[in-house]
């Protein structure tokens, strides 16, 4: 048995995430967790909620929201759709945590003390009216290129011109409209990432077996242009964690917070001391997690994330980590995923392009939406979300091949004996082949899970879904049920227990309709099949079962021309 310690990215607090990020990085992970528990591993899965920073601020500010009521609203929103897709976290934390606020100030600190921070001056827009620093997506003015005026001092939305600050004209505060600004000095820590490009390379050659895409973002940032930048890691604004050197005052620091994306990878660890916290556990229990001189040694850490997160974990937090000088755990794989494209185009946050999490599971279950993303991961390549892709996916995987074989067998199986497994005779050549087919195609969806290649896991689990209808198909237990009952309670006592077994190499994916098979098949029975011909005996003859519902509805035409229509444009 391993220890598998588990994280996904962490969402953006601002809003309701779209489908493209369910599947770029929570969702594979629930799957390799919920994998790695039903191999009998211990395993330790975290997520949380990512809530500093401006975009915070700003989406508080749209609803009219404090934002430490906004966030906490918008987490338990999170949380709850986290639920609705079934994301098995042990714990969903949130950034802006206690334990996150003492853990990032004693990061900073230890960085501070092993001189890998720099404070560096730098001159930036003040508003008088607002009595702060302004970032620069605070400052709207007239944009010198097109002249729309309501440019960002970032960028102008209406030409994209990227702009500085000062090269708005009329530049006001986004916040009060204010236009007494001006451009005063302000000083800033930076991370002294330079000071650890040797180390980080070295750990990064050392790591054979990462999947390309991670390697190559890790590679390119490390080499190319100018190489690793050292980045400032304090932002002149009020949300965020306040800069400490651990628990001592920063002279020259005061009012101002640790940039969001020093925090959010802190939470992984902080997240690991909620979870404790919320049952009043002690700290040897998830530093077992964390810590390799507490235990955390032989732990196993794997994250999930999308392509554009990969330098910040591959570089930034590992030269957090490094630079601590302390022994805390460095992540061993990172799973790292191209983006999912809607319909010709893009999913988009902030344009409210594509279908959005609540959205989904307000059409179809949780399970649905499950299945086709994972079987369509965007792992070597972007993959797309179309309506047509989306309705042949699930009607002729889950509907018309797992649903089917499961409606067949259990309502042919009652109508002839009963709703209890049959005894009858032998199994003949045809089970025999059946069952060494399912062998070599489970050891192959094992290696695949256990490898996190999803598409090749899906295709697999397909594939020995499609055995079982095609053996139930050429048995034809309703045709020898004529001549030979014996035989026909055989083909029934073996696919009665491909049900139970279908349930418990699908619950990864998609676990709801597996509950419903193991409440049918009347078992809870969930071991893995370590050998399948004895796996296909653990329900005996005289086990009782009952035809469950339909597993899963067809998507009609006419449903995916609704839907499509409305999901075309974007949401507010
Ligand atoms: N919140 C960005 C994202 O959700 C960011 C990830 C943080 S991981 C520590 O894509
Ligand atoms: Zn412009």
């Amino acid at each position: 048995m391993e220890r598998i310690l588990i994280t996904s990215a962490i969402p953006y607090i601002n809003g309701i995430k779209h489908l493209g990020n369910l599947v770029g990085s929570q969702l594979p992970a629930d799957l390799y967790a919920r994998y790695m528990r039903a191999r009998g591993h211990e395993v330790l899965f975290l997520c949380a909620t990512d809530e500093h920073g401006t975009p915070a601020e700003l989406a508080a500010a749209k609803a009219g929201k404090p934002v430490e009521e906004f966030c906490a609203e918008m987490h338990q929103v999170q949380a709850r759709l986290a639920e609705g897709f079934r994301l098995s976290f042990d714990h969903f934390g949130r950034s802006s945590s206690a334990e996150n606020r003492a853990l990032t100030q004693h990061f900073a600190g230890r960085l501070a003390d092993a001189g890998l921070i720099e404070e560096r001056s730098e001159r930036q827009v003040y508003s008088k009216a607002d009595g702060r620093f302004l970032p620069d997506r605070y400052i709207e003015g007239t944009c010198p290129n097109c002249g729309y005026d309501k440019a960002r001092g970032d960028q102008c939305e209406n030409c994209t011109k990227q702009l500085d600050p000062t090269d708005l004209i009329e530049p006001r505060s986004a916040i009060s409209g204010s236009t007494d600004l001006e451009v005063r000095e302000t000083k800033h820590l930076y991370l002294r990432q330079s000071l650890l490009r040797d180390d980080l390379d070295a750990w990064i050659d050392s790591q054979k077996d990462w999947p390309i895409l991670t390697t190559s973002i890790a590679k390119k940032w490390l080499h190319d242009g100018d190489g690793l930048q050292d980045r400032g890691i304090t932002r002149d604004l009020s949300w965020g964690v306040p800069v400490r050197k651990g628990d001592q005052e920063w002279p020259g620091m005061e009012g101002k917070v640790f940039y969001v994306w020093f925090d959010a990878p802190i939470e992984y660890i902080a997240s690991a001391n909620e979870w404790t916290n919320a049952r009043g556990a002690g700290d040897a229990e998830w530093e077992r997690w964390w810590r390799t001189d507490k235990g955390a040694g032989d732990v196993r850490y794997v994250q999930f994330m999308g392509k554009d997160n990969v330098p910040f974990h591959t570089l930034s937090f590992p030269a957090t980590i490094m630079g601590s000088r302390e022994p805390w755990k460095l992540v061993d794989y990172i799973k790292s995923f191209n983006y999912l494209n809607y319909d010709g185009g893009q999913f988009s946050t902030s344009q409210g392009r594509g279908i959005f999490q609540d959205q989904a599971l307000e059409l179809l279950p949780a399970d649905y939406w499950r299945w086709w993303l994972l079987s369509h991961a965007p792992e070597n390549s972007d993959s797309e979300f179309t309506w047509e892709n989306f309705q042949a996916g699930v009607n002729k995987d889950l509907a018309d091949v797992l649903g089917n074989f499961v409606s067949r067998v259990t309502k042919f199986a009652r109508s002839k004996f009963g709703e209890v497994v049959p005894q009858g005779g032998a199994f003949g050549a045809a089970e025999t082949a059946l069952i060494a087919e399912l062998e070599t195609r489970v050891r192959a969806y094992e290696v695949h899970m256990q490898a996190m290649e999803i598409r090749k896991s899906a295709a697999e689990l397909r594939a020995i879904w499609v055995l079982g209808n095609e053996y139930l198909q050429a048995a034809a237990p309703w045709s020898v049920f004529k001549t030979d009952p014996d035989q026909a309670a055989a083909i029934v006592r073996l696919s009665l227990n491909l049900i139970r077994l279908y349930a418990v190499l699908s619950a990864p994916f998609i676990p709801d309709a597996a509950a419903r098979l193991f409440s049918a098949m009347n078992t809870m029975d969930v071991d893995w099949p370590t050998d399948v011909a004895s796996a296909l005996e653990a329900l005996a003859p005289g086990h009782e079962f009952a035809v469950p519902e339909v597993l899963f509805a067809k998507i009609s035409d006419e449903d995916r021309d609704d839907w499509q229509a409305r999901f075309s444009g974007t949401r507010d």
